[in-house]
This record gives C-alpha cells, sequence and structure tokens, in this order.
C-alpha cells in the first residue's frame, strides 16, 4: 500500500501484509437513510463499473453470494473532509465524519485498484487491493482550478471532463472565469444581449459560445455530485468590452466599442460613476447568485489599468457589498488587496509584484495562492512548447511542484493562506486536447501541493507516482504533455500485474 502509486500523497500510511480480492463476490454498504453516503457508494459503483467492468451492488437487498464488503461509515468527531481507510483480506472500512470525507476516500479507493486496459479485462476477473491503513485529511480547505472559458469557449462536456479528473485528484473547487473582453459566456436573462451579442465572439474571431442558466445549473450539480464547488467570476471594472458592446452605456464614454479578439488586456473599463452600471452589476450578481450554492463569487478587480486608481477603489467598494447582500463572499485578484476593505474579502495571489497581497495580508484578508511563475497553468512547458504564454515564466512539470504555497512568500502568514489555485488561461488554447496539453500532468501537482503537508512532499517520489498515473490517463484519454523531466518509459514496468504477466 505504502508503495501505491497516490495522488494526493496521503498523510500517514500503515502498510498490512494482507489484501482485499475485488470481485462479483463484493458489495458496498452504506449508511442506510442517509442519502449522501448512499450517493458516494452509488459513485464508487459506477466508477469501478466504468474502470473494472465489475457490477458492484450498493446495499442489496439479499446477499447469498456476496463475501465482502466495503463499508462506508459515519463517525463523528473527525474533520470536514478527513477520512480513514482500513483494507483487509475480507472488509474495506471508510470512515469519515462526511459525506464529503468519505467522497476524498473513495479516491483513494480508486487509485488502490489496480487500472488495466479493456482488452485485457477478461483476464482478471478479481482485483487485488493491497491491505493497511491510510488516515489522511488536506493540508488546505481550497484546491482549486480555474478555467478561462472567456478567451476560448469550452462546452460543458468539456467542463465535466475536467471536474472527473479534478475530483480524483481531490480538489474541491472549479472557478470559472465566464466573463472578459472578448467574450460573455453566462446567461443572464436581465440583460439577453450579454449572450446574444457579447457571447458570440472569442479569440481569433471564430464563434464563441455562453452557458444557457441551464446548463450552467448542470455544471454546478455535476461539480456538486463530486464535492467541488464552483465560484463563478464575473471580471470587473477592466476585462469588461464583451458587456461594453452589448450594452454601451456600461462604458461611459458614448461609444459602442467593436467586438475585441485579440489578447491585450487592461484597454477597456466600466463607468464607475453611474448608477445604472451597479444595477446593472446588481442583477448579474443576483442571478448567477442565485444558480451558484458555493460560498464564492470573484469580481476579478485585475489589470484595470483603463480606469484611475481612485475610480478603481470608489468601484471595489460598491461592488464588495452588492456581493454580500446576494449572500457571497467576495474574491477578487491581488489588486483588490490596495483597497481598505473589510477582511472577508479573499484576494488571489497572482502578480510577482507583492505589495498587493501584503496590503492584503495586512487587512486580515484570506489569500489564495495562484503565483503566475509557479501556477499559472498557460505558462508554457518550454521555450518549444506548442501552446501557452510566457511572460511570468517557462513551468516545466518540476518546477510547476518544486514550491511550498506555506512559505512562497514571506509577505504572507500560514494562517492567512486559504489555498491553492491553478489558473488555465485560454487565449492559445481551443480545444479539449489542447486544454489538456497545458494542464496535464502539472493540474495533478498543484493537487498534491494542496492536500499533502510539506514534509511529505519530495519531487522524486512524485515523478515516480506520477508515471504511475498513464493508465488512468489513457482511459479517459487524457492528452498530457509527456515532459522529458519525467521517466515514463519507467511506468509499464511498475504497473502491478507486470511481473506475473505471461503472454
Ligand atoms: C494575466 S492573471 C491576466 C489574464 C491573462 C493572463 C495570461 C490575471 C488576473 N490577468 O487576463 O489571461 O495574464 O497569462
Amino acid at each position: 500500500m505504502a508503495s501505491a502509486a497516490l495522488i494526493p500523497k496521503p498523510v500517514r500510511v500503515v502498510n498490512k501484509p494482507a489484501a482485499f480480492p475485488l470481485d462479483h463476490h463484493t458489495a458496498i454498504f452504506t449508511e442506510m437513510g442517509r442519502d449522501t453516503f448512499t450517493g458516494v457508494g452509488l459513485f464508487l459503483s459506477q466508477e469501478i463499473q466504468k474502470t473494472q467492468n465489475l457490477a458492484i451492488p450498493v446495499n442489496p437487498d439479499s446477499s447469498t453470494d456476496l463475501f465482502r464488503g466495503i463499508y462506508l461509515i459515519q463517525t463523528p468527531g473527525m474533520e470536514q473532509e478527513q477520512y480513514e481507510l482500513a483494507i483487509s483480506s475480507d472488509s474495506i472500512l471508510l470512515r469519515s465524519a462526511t459525506a464529503e470525507g468519505a467522497f476524498r476516500g473513495v479516491q483513494t479507493l480508486r487509485q488502490l485498484i489496480p487500472h488495466i486496459s479493456n482488452d485485457t479485462l477478461a483476464e482478471y476477473p478479481v482485483w487485488v487491493i493491497p491491505g493497511g491503513t491510510i488516515q489522511d485529511e488536506p493540508t488546505f480547505e481550497y484546491r482549486g482550478g480555474m478555467l478561462d472559458v472567456a478567451r476560448h469557449f469550452f462546452d460543458i462536456s468539456d467542463v465535466k471532463k475536467y471536474l472527473d479528473i479534478m475530483a480524483y485528484y481531490k480538489m474541491n473547487y472549479l472557478h470559472l472565469h465566464l466573463t472578459d473582453d472578448q467574450g460573455w459566456r453566462i446567461e443572464i436573462t436581465s440583460w439577453p444581449k450579454l449572450t446574444e451579442i457579447g457571447g458570440q465572439t472569442e479569440v481569433g474571431g471564430e464563434a464563441g459560445g455562453y452557458y444557457t442558466q441551464e446548463a450552467y445549473k448542470e455544471l454546478v450539480a455535476y461539480a456538486g455530485d463530486r464535492y467541488i464547488t464552483i465560484v463563478p467570476e464575473v471580471d470587473m471594472p477592466g476585462h469588461t468590452n464583451a458587456a461594453s458592446v452589448s450594452y454601451p452605456f456600461l462604458n461611459g464614454n458614448g461609444k459602442t466599442p467593436k467586438p475585441y479578439t485579440g489578447m491585450r488586456v487592461g484597454f477597456s473599463t466600466l463607468d464607475t460613476r453611474k448608477d445604472t452600471v451597479y444595477q446593472f452589476i446588481d442583477d448579474v450578481v443576483r442571478e448567477i447568485s442565485a444558480l451558484t450554492p458555493g460560498p464564492y463569487f470573484h469580481i476579478g478587480g485585475d489589470e484595470s489599468h483603463a480606469t484611475p486608481k481612485a475610480e478603481y477603489e470608489y468601484f471595489i467598494k460598491r461592488v464588495v457589498p452588492i456581493v454580500r447582500k446576494h449572500g457571497k463572499i467576495p474574491m477578487g485578484w491581488d489588486e483588490v488587496g490596495t483597497v481598505s476593505l473589510d477582511a472577508d474579502v479573499v484576494a488571489q495571489y497572482w502578480q510577482q509584484d507583492k505589495a498587493n497581497v501584503a496590503r492584503a495580508a495586512e487587512q486580515g484578508m484570506k489569500i489564495l495562492m495562484s503565483p503566475a511563475k509557479k501556477a499559472y497553468l498557460d505558462m508554457s512547458y518550454d521555450s518549444i512548447s506548442k501552446f501557452g504564454l510566457h511572460w511570468a515564466a517557462y513551468i516545466p512539470v518540476d518546477s510547476a511542484y518544486t514550491w511550498s504555497p506555506e512559505t512562497y512568500s514571506s509577505e504572507i502568514p500560514r494562517a492567512a493562506i486559504l489555498g491553492v489555485e491553478a489558473p488555465l488561461w485560454s487565449e492559445t488554447i481551443s480545444t479539449i486536447e489542447e486544454l489538456e496539453y497545458l494542464a496535464f500532468p502539472r493540474l495533478l501537482g498543484y493537487a498534491e501541493l494542496g492536500w499533502t503537508p510539506p514534509a511529505e512532499r519530495s519531487w522524486e517520489d512524485y515523478k515516480m507516482r506520477l508515471i504511475r498515473q498513464t493508465p488512468y490517463f489513457k482511459r479517459l484519454d487524457i492528452q498530457f504533455y509527456p515532459s522529458q523531466r519525467v521517466p515514463w518509459m519507467e511506468a509499464d514496468s511498475l504497473l502491478p500485474w507486470h511481473n506475473n504477466r505471461t503472454k
């Protein structure tokens, strides 16, 4: 079990010389009458069906030919996402206080079941799960990814695939950058032109697209089934050209702007002194908040170079209470840290200039760690990478992993850090394959930085667990970048069935 290729690495693993045979005599038992635990059991059963082509019943009525159980047991007194997994030859006990904790533990269990490709399934009627005990809980409460669906639009099937992968690596927040100069991607019923006009463009000039409110709800629910919280972002007062193309009064300069399909930033702004602009924002925040069960609403606030500093401050101070009024915690890029605000606001660290986050931390704000030099998934791996930008850095797979959110910046005390998020900006990518090339394998490293305590992290150890993710990558058809800094070729010889394989 200790040699299993788990990502993120669990806090404590104790081996036992035993193994659990997973086969058609196995069933899953959950707390009866507790829907959410049963939901997690059903999720596990469905995933085993897909991966191992094995039907494992959940809480079956009769158990005549069932010999072994996987038990999801509610155990009070544990933390929200904490779980304990005890695997012996006759049972698997998964303990947690919440269904969310059970869901995280289920991912560990999924990773412990050998993955094999479809053509070899028939040879393996029994899947051998290594015995032992795992006690585990996350280092950070926020372990996130961000998709920029504004520069290029990605439809909900693409986002669902990303959510599936995030869930497998225990990430729990997906931030959606829903609006930018090049496109508006979420239907607002009280302002329909935002999508009728603003949703039609994207970088490069191709047709854009947008999520209807129904589609957005479907995404929120899909994420929720995986215990992932959606964080919607409406970027303002800059990054608003698409909004002003739809409703020209918003920019206050008396001109109707042209749709923008280039890659520049920092040229658009809202009219910060017009009450109707705040009425517009109120409607947008109200409608999106009503569709979003999660606690956060992201107001962007970055790169507002076309907004004078005093106007920027005035604007942010008016928008923050609107977000609160609709029941959400305001989040913004680190520039919001320069404005005098209450400590409930979360600032997302992205720039190398630390003055903004330092000011945010002084004000008692929580900081979400996404430093561009380390955590930006849109930074190219190296100078020959096919996609991505490199204004902050080239970020090879090892560099993406070998930093500590805890100590990255001396300005930010550990207690102020909410967690880690890896943003994927989409100026240079327009298909799911291109998205996957930038996101994988680096996203897995961020998942581990968010979950595993610093003392347990090591690149040498991590890369050997990373190479053993390839069966999972292959099964989901993830077009990852096979970086030469990772010894992928050795992966096959490490697969669990390799030694006793006869062909
Ligand atoms: C900076 S990061 C931006 C984005 C760009 C990104 C490209 C941030 C808050 N703003 O508008 O897409 O760089 O790497």
